[in-house]
């Protein structure tokens, strides 16, 4: 008898095989009526898979009275209520490391496509501006900047590994301070002042909801960029639509957004806001190992009784493998 599992957004043909090879796999996207699929199946669900935008809501974790673990595709997961997985007893596994590399690519893109206006430019070839205009207007360098990056974990210390190259003046905020050669800030606002380029790269979820707020991006001031490819909760979306329609923040660079896949209609017309759609991790490689991980977990637990990553605060519920 294959273990059941609930499989919550979408994942990979290989993830599929994988998991259809180990588990009877239940697909929520296909279920019509949870209700009644939960009176015929939840009893019988003890693992699920899910995302780090979808989460797991409180209501179908409470539907499932015998989940153990809960593998979630992303590094990031706020949208799972780790208090209920300790409460409960069950173990959430999340896929860190494996995408470092690919969000701090997207970090250092962003940089590059908002100071250089890569959009701007791009349309000025493809419109015949540059025939009809000539050159495009000068644009800014991001070498030898200051950049302050709030949050310097596996992600944020590869981003300030990258931007080490460019000869950036590389400071940072967090609660603890690392031993690292950058300057360490304990205010973030005062960092803000100080840096060119603000780049947020922690979790989401309470400790850092809008961290990144009014005082914050007015201390970064009106030639500052702002990067966020973190969480959209870190920063204070409405206040970033005042901050740049008003010039007193520069630029901004933003992967993530407060209502995914929604994102404020007002930055649509600014010239100095480059926008993507959460893709931080979105290559093929990086996906194609952040699937493997995902899996790993569950095949592993249901194998030995093990995971390989799980979250900091399910770690004692883990035997690590
Ligand atoms: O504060 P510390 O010393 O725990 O440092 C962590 C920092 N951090 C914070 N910094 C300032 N204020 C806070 N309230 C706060 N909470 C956390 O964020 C640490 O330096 C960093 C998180 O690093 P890691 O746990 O290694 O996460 P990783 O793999 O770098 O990913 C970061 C986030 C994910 O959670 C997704 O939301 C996103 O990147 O893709």
């Amino acid at each position: 008898m294959k273990p059941e599992m609930l499989l919550i957004g979408g994942a990979t043909e290989r993830m599929l095989s994988k998991m259809n090879a180990v588990f009877q796999v239940h697909m929520l996207s296909e279920i019509e009526d949870f209700d009644a699929w939960a009176s015929a199946h939840a009893e019988k669900i003890t693992a699920v898979a899910t995302n780090g935008h979808d989460g797991v809501k409180p209501e179908i974790m409470a539907a499932l009275p015998n989940l153990k673990i809960i593998s979630c595709y992303g590094v990031g997961y706020d949208a799972i209520d780790t208090g209920v997985c300790v409460a409960r007893g069950i173990i959430a596994t999340h896929t860190p490391g494996v995408l470092n590399a690919d969000v701090a690519n997207l970090a250092v893109l962003l940089m590059l496509a908002s100071s250089r206006c890569l959009i701007r430019d791009d349309l000025w070839v493809r419109s015949g501006n540059w025939a009809k205009n000539g050159n495009a207007p000068l644009t800014r360098s991001i070498e030898n900047k200051k950049v302050g990056i709030l949050g310097l974990g596996r992600i944020g210390a590869e981003i300030a590994r990258k931007l080490e190259v460019f000869g950036c003046d590389i400071s940072y905020h967090t609660r603890t301070q690392k031993e690292v050669a950058y300057t360490y800030y304990d205010d973030l606002e005062t960092m803000a002042s100080d840096v060119d380029y603000l780049i947020a790269i922690t979790p989401g979820g309470p400790a850092t909801h809008k961290l990144i707020n009014r005082e914050v991006m007015n201390a970064l001031g009106s030639e500052g960029t702002l990067i966020n490819v973190a969480r959209g909760s870190v920063v204070d979306e409405q206040e970033l639509v005042l901050a740049l329609q008003e010039g007193r923040l520069g630029f901004a660079g933003l992967d993530v957004f407060e209502h995914e896949p929604n994102a404020p209609e007002a930055l649509f017309e600014m010239e100095n806001v480059v926008l993507t759609p959460h893709t931080a991790s979105a290559t093929i490689e990086t996906r194609q190992a952040m699937g493997d991980l995902t899996v790993e977990n569950l095949i592993s637990f249901f194998e030995n009784g093990t995971v390989i990553s799980p979250v900091p605060e399910c770690a004692d519920l883990a035997s690590i493998a």
